[in-house]
């Protein structure tokens, strides 16, 4: 406890002053339970929504958005390579021989990689093997307009490991000796830390963008 007191005893402005942005590589899940998130980039002219209707698991889904006639509905998200993407989909093709009218895939820059033909929930994985950075991006597509404003596709509990991410988490360079792995699991906008300074252990939960140093950090470790 005496290195925390010592830590949280030193000024903000000496804190910020030899703070450095430390990245973080670990595997991120998506289960939409608290909202979309960053990172998620829509696309067409309908958005993929948050769906408590449909759901892997807990109460949400992202679900593609209601397209009146035709169209498409997208959903993207830069990847940093080497990374091993899995994630739960479903389809709800519209009745009748509309139904063979849709389309859901999952596309690695715009080439599609897997199809989507179950109305249940099934897995799928995709892995990147090289260092690149790619656009992953899921489309669900329809080509008969009718019926209208029927037909969508859903995803759930996207896991990309690992994926590197840059916290909008300052932490002071006299501290990081003490970091022990620091960053476990980031969760849409809720950044989880664990945080391990010497004899000093906690969890601390902070909103993305909201702390700007580890000072504020350190007032809530217990
Ligand atoms: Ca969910």
């Amino acid at each position: 406890m005496k290195l925390f007191h010592h830590l949280t005893s030193l000024s903000t402005a000496t804190l910020i002053a030899c703070c450095l942005f430390v990245p973080f590589i670990f595997a991120s899940a998506y289960d939409f339970e608290s909202g979309i998130g960053p990172g998620w980039i829509p696309g067409g002219r309908v958005h993929w929504h948050l769906d408590d209707m449909e759901s892997h698991g807990d109460a949400y889904s992202l679900r593609s958005g209601e397209i009146d006639c035709t169209g498409m509905s997208s959903l993207s998200r830069e990847v940093q390579g080497p990374a091993e993407i899995r994630f739960w989909w479903k389809k709800d093709p519209v009745s009748g021989s509309a139904g063979r009218a849709t389309e859901f895939t999952f596309s690695v820059d715009e080439n599609v990689q897997r199809v989507c033909s179950s109305s249940e929930w099934v897995k799928e994985s995709y892995s990147i093997l090289d260092n690149g950075t790619y656009w992953i991006e899921w489309d669900f597509r329809k080509m008969n307009c009718y019926p209208r404003l029927q037909g969508a596709g859903w995803i759930d509990d996207v896991e990309i490991s690992p994926e590197l991410v840059v916290p909008e988490v300052v932490v002071p360079s006299e501290i990081l000796p003490y970091i022990n792995e620091s960053i476990e699991y980031l969760n849409l906008s809720l950044v989880e830390l664990s945080v391990n300074i010497s004899k000093v252990e906690g969890n601390v939960s902070v909103l993305e963008g909201d702390v700007k140093n580890i000072s504020s950090m350190l007032g809530k470790i217990p």
